[in-house]
């Protein structure tokens, strides 16, 4: 009976809160990372309680205003780099243009944000899901008090950064390798790594953005898409795979490694050694995850704006 079923059902989870900071503009997979974070805010899994920046552009922010707009959070703090990395403004303004997308200005300070949304939550609560640079991070950390707060407040971090596969400097690392080079050495808490060789291997489909975002002009996402390179093209998931692991850590989409450190050295190489008591671990996926995960990003990603 669904009266019967309902009320042995267990009470929902709390949805988890998540912290997205991003370089929207340099490369467009930040865009529907975004979407998808709104798909499990939607589905009560999360609540997305800030979006911070390490692109130096003030369309950076504009761009991740109009994407939580569109779906139905304008609430939303958004927070700022100053004296950050990347100054162009890439596929931004374009974007928003295409589709003349309602945004808001005047975005406070990303290090400001960062620490009252911290300060407001429970203790060992909070996910943060880095898809740039470590810019920001680094700064609370440098911030009276900021690593007490973070090691107090913040359960995972989950980053997309670093090249594990033998490859060269990654580009999240290399634009500010001193910031990352600080969190590896002194972040209080455990994170993951998902590497470029990661989302590399799993490509979201110019169909998808084509056919399931209505037309041009209608989502900023699909601008965004429509905007960064000559469509079609199918782009790779680097940010995505961040935000699915940081979201849904148990459901087996990714192989976790042993603990172990993470090193970045002055060119901004990233290297992995097992090591009992690390605190960094690598996501690494097979054929079968990366099926699983594709269609995971197909099915959230996709996911219409909620209705308010
Ligand atoms: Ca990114």
């Amino acid at each position: 009976m669904v009266v019967g079923a309902l009320a042995w059902a267990a009470p929902p989870a709390r949805p988890v809160p998540v912290i997205f900071d991003t370089d929207i503009g340099n490369d467009v997979d930040d865009c529907l990372a975004l979407a998808m974070l709104h798909s499990f805010a939607s589905r009560g899994e999360i609540r997305l309680t800030a979006v911070t920046i390490t692109k130096d552009n003030p369309w950076a922010a504009r761009l991740a205003s109009a994407i939580d707009i569109f779906y139905g959070r304008p609430e939303i703090p958004i927070g700022v780099v100053h004296d950050g990395q990347t100054k162009d403004d890439g596929y931004l303004k374009k974007a928003i243009d295409a589709g003349h997308h309602p945004y808001h200005d005047h975005p406070e300070d990303a290090v400001k944000v960062l620490r009252r949304v911290l300060e407001s939550e429970l203790d060992a609560s909070v996910v943060i899901v880095q898809v740039g640079f470590s810019t920001n991070l680094a700064h609370l950390l440098d911030s009276p008090g900021g690593r007490a707060l973070a090691a107090r407040k913040v359960r995972r971090l989950v980053m997309m950064a670093g090249d594990f596969s033998g490859g060269g400097p990654e580009y999240n690392v290399k634009t500010d390798i001193p910031s990352t080079q600080r969190l590896v050495r002194d972040w209080p808490g455990p994170i993951y790594w998902s590497g470029f060789e990661v989302g590399r291997t799993i490509k979201y489909p110019a169909r998808s953005i084509e056919r399931d975002f209505g037309p041009p002009g209608a989502n900023p996402v699909a601008d965004a898409y429509r905007n960064y390179l000559i469509m079609p093209y199918d782009r790779e998931t680097w940010d995505l795979t961040a935000a699915l692991y940081a979201v849904r850590p148990a459901d087996g989409y990714f192989t976790v490694s042993a603990p172990g450190r993470v090193t970045v050295d002055a060119q901004g190489k990233t290297a992995f050694t097992p090591q009992e008591g690390g605190q960094h671990y690598l996501l690494s996926v097979d054929d079968a995850q990366r099926a699983r995960i594709l269609e995971a990003f197909l099915w959230l990603c996709t996911q219409p704006a909620r209705l308010r």
